[in-house]
């Protein structure tokens, strides 16, 4: 049987998706978009992710067609590989909306403010006070929005869901966002449990072998953050 093939960088949304892979517990090849040095703007991926943007899957092996099914975006791939083997994501019902209002909750809000405090705090080549405070106050509000979400559940939503992997991994680069857990007992708590769970540490383990920096390289810089229409 082909294997599902994964198009992916060592950033919080490629790892969403290891994570995923592993606790399924499905074969998958691993193909490297190394984004600093202009890997996404092949038209061989272009093809696959026309947004220039890890991560993407192919599947050679949809369930209900002979054809073979490329996905972009990490919330779309999570939702497709949750529904295509029936797990982590309940299949209808208020559950399946609970799941994905907090799948949403981390594609429209968690991730692009941690991702603007990530840029205006670590990269920016000009340090602009307001745009600092402003995502970092922001981060800090959806950080506090979770916590109590979490104050009667193991996990987002009760139990372990793509919910939760989607958001784990913005979680982890807290210190890059000035944010400390401490302040956040649930978010600790929660982040401990999932962080001892193996097939987490065997994505975070996966990665390494590709890139063990998560830093952003200076000729990576102009290519990131130098893009025009
Ligand atoms: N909403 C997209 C965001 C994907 C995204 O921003 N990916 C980054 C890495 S985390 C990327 O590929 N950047 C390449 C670039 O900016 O050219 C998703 O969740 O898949």
């Amino acid at each position: 049987m082909p294997l599902l093939d994964l198009y992916y960088w060592t950033t919080p949304n490629g790892h969403k998706i290891t994570i995923l892979l592993e606790e399924l517990g499905l074969p998958y090849n691993l193909h490297p978009i190394d984004i600093n040095k202009g890997d996404q703007f092949t038209p061989e991926f272009l093809a696959i992710s026309p947004n220039n943007r890890i991560p993407a899957l192919v599947d050679p092996t949809p369930n209900d067609s002979d054809e073979s099914l490329s996905i972009f975006e990490s919330g779309a791939i999570l939702e497709y590989l949750a529904d295509k083997t029936g797990a982590f994501l309940p299949q209808s019902g208020a559950a399946r909306y609970d799941v994905l209002q907090w799948l949403y909750w981390q594609m429209g809000g968690l991730g692009p403010m941690a991702g603007q405090n990530h840029h205006f705090s670590q990269y920016a080549p000009e340090k602009i006070p307001y745009a600092i405070s402003r995502y970092v106050n922001e981060t800090a509000r959806l950080y506090h929005v979770l916590d109590k979400q979490l104050a009667d559940k193991a996990f987002i939503t009760g139990e372990y869901s793509i919910a939760d992997m989607a958001s784990y991994p913005w979680i982890r680069s807290y210190k890059k966002q000035s944010q400390d857990l401490n302040d956040f007992p649930n978010i600790k708590s929660w982040f401990e449990r999932i962080s001892a769970r193996p097939a987490v540490i065997q994505a975070y383990a996966k990665a390494a072998t590709i890139n063990n920096s998560s830093a952003v390289t200076e000729a990576g810089k102009s290519i990131l953050f130098g893009q025009k229409s």
